[in-house]
């Protein structure tokens, strides 16, 4: 080993185990290879003083270096073994060789032995590399986060929604938007020149506060461009609104008794319909669609939503287990469903289908009806709790998402997009005591 290592330090060591720090550098060079050993461009001092190593380390990371590691034995200095190697550095073995000297400064305390341990970087990034290094990697991010950004757009445009369930379990679709190509659908019912029917009821206060306003929504976007026909049923023919009709569309007004419980009203509905059915719309539509009047179109409702069996899903119940859903409980009534079956809410104020179709719903519904009567029930939610039986023992062939009958107290939510029809605010003193 060379003469540095030799005689100078271990003079002084045996007066003061240790070095000073600033002396460190300059007395134990690499003694093995004074000449040749690159210049050391970093130096770790092997100073007890290890946070001041460490702070500076932190500061100063070298990638790439040589590691010199030279052991001298005790009273007569001969070294017992060196060692370079040329290694690649990453933070794990700056910590694993920062616990190595902190255990040869311990050993350094031993009296007659020495051990020091020097670096020399063959490569340190200055400064101006590491800000390139920086900057290479935002750029990248940048580049990740961009193809992310846009895969999500893809996807957002995409017609396949990915964020709700577009198909029941039996494999009926379950129309959003975004799951249709409606000018298509346009083309193919425009050419088998389809009539879609819509029936609405309008008893007692009902008809002055909410006809309207349907009408005259429905009259613009129900089915645009498409023959459709209104069936008005009213308890007082003279309170119908006068409205100016597109083309294509037809109003036909009929009157009916004025049932003394609202329970009635809303549950005859199935009768009327049925009635109404047998005697003019079988005759005069392809499809039917039957809904409540509080409610307002506020965009198109469209041919998407023809079908032979169409059910609305109910907009709160859309996210929850069939537990939570409000059917009949009651074994005893005709509406009874147990926990473990159902698969959706369906809400009464949208139904649809061929008249076919509706008829069968209509009077199974009505049939269920009176027999609870005849028994002294009623279904917690009357009509709807039949329809939802009706609908578990015959399967939609289409559901319809919350988008076509949403109530805006329910708030926002990311799922529904665009609203076609939603449920006006219900002032229940004002319109309930009929
Ligand atoms: C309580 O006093 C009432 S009145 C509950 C329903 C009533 C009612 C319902 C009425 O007085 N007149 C009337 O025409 N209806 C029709 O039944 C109307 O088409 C209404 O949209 C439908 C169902 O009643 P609803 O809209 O009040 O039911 P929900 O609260 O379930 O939407
Ligand atoms: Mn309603």
């Amino acid at each position: 080993m060379g003469n540095c290592a030799r005689a100078g330090p271990r003079a002084s060591r045996e007066a003061s185990p240790l070095p000073s720090r600033g002396e460190w550098a300059a007395r134990f060079r690499p003694a093995h290879q004074p000449e040749t050993f690159p210049r050391p461009q970093f130096t770790l001092n092997c100073s007890p003083e290890r946070q001041v190593a460490r702070t500076k380390l932190k500061r100063n990371l070298p990638t790439k270096a040589s590691v010199g590691i030279v052991q001298h034995a005790g009273s007569r200095g001969i070294p017992l073994g060196n060692k370079r190697k040329r290694i690649n550095f990453d933070r794990k073995l700056w910590n694993g060789l920062l616990s190595l000297q902190s255990c040869l400064v311990q050993q350094n305390t031993k009296p007659g032995r020495l051990t020091y341990f020097l670096f020399s970087c063959s490569e340190k990034s200055s400064p101006a590399t590491r800000t390139m290094h920086s900057k290479g990697k935002v750029v990248l991010l940048w580049i990740f986060a961009f193809a992310v950004f846009s895969a999500t757009v893809v996807v957002y445009l995409d017609c396949a929604r990915m964020d709700v369930l577009t198909e029941t379990l039996w494999s009926a679709p379950i129309i959003w938007e975004g799951t249709f190509e409606r000018s298509m659908l346009d083309d193919y019912y425009k050419k088998q020149n389809v009539t879609v029917g819509l029936t609405v009821f309008a008893i007692g206060k009902y008809l002055d506060k909410y006809l309207k306003d349907f009408l005259t929504s429905a009259n613009t976007y129900f089915m645009p461009g498409h023959n459709v026909i209104f069936y008005v049923a009213v308890d007082n023919l003279s309170g119908v609104p006068s409205i100016k009709l597109g083309p294509h569309r037809t109003l036909k007004v009929f009157q009916v008794e004025k049932e003394r419980r609202w329970q009635d009203i809303s549950m005859m509905r199935m009768k009327t319909i049925g009635d109404l059915i047998e005697s003019h719309i079988r005759h005069e539509v392809d499809f039917l669609f039957c809904m409540d009047v509080d409610q307002v179109f506020e965009s198109d409702y469209g041919v998407e939503t023809l079908g032979d069996s169409v059910a609305q899903i109910h907009a709160w119940f859309y996210q929850e287990n069939r537990g939570s859903f409000t059917y009949e409980r009651n074994p005893e009534s005709a509406a009874y469903i147990p926990y473990e079956e159902g698969d959706y809410y369906y809400h009464a104020a949208v139904f649809g289908g061929t008249p076919q179709h509706i008829y069968n719903l209509t009077r199974e519904c009505y049939e269920g009806i009176r027999y609870d009567k005849e028994h002294d029930l009623e279904a917690i939610w009357h009509d709807e709790s039949h329809l939802n039986k009706y609908y578990l023992r015959n399967r939609p062939s289409k559901a319809l998402s919350p988008e076509y009958c949403w109530d805006y107290k329910i708030g926002w939510s990311y799922s529904v997009r665009n609203i076609k029809l939603s449920w006006r605010l219900k002032e229940y003193e004002e319109v309930r005591n009929n």
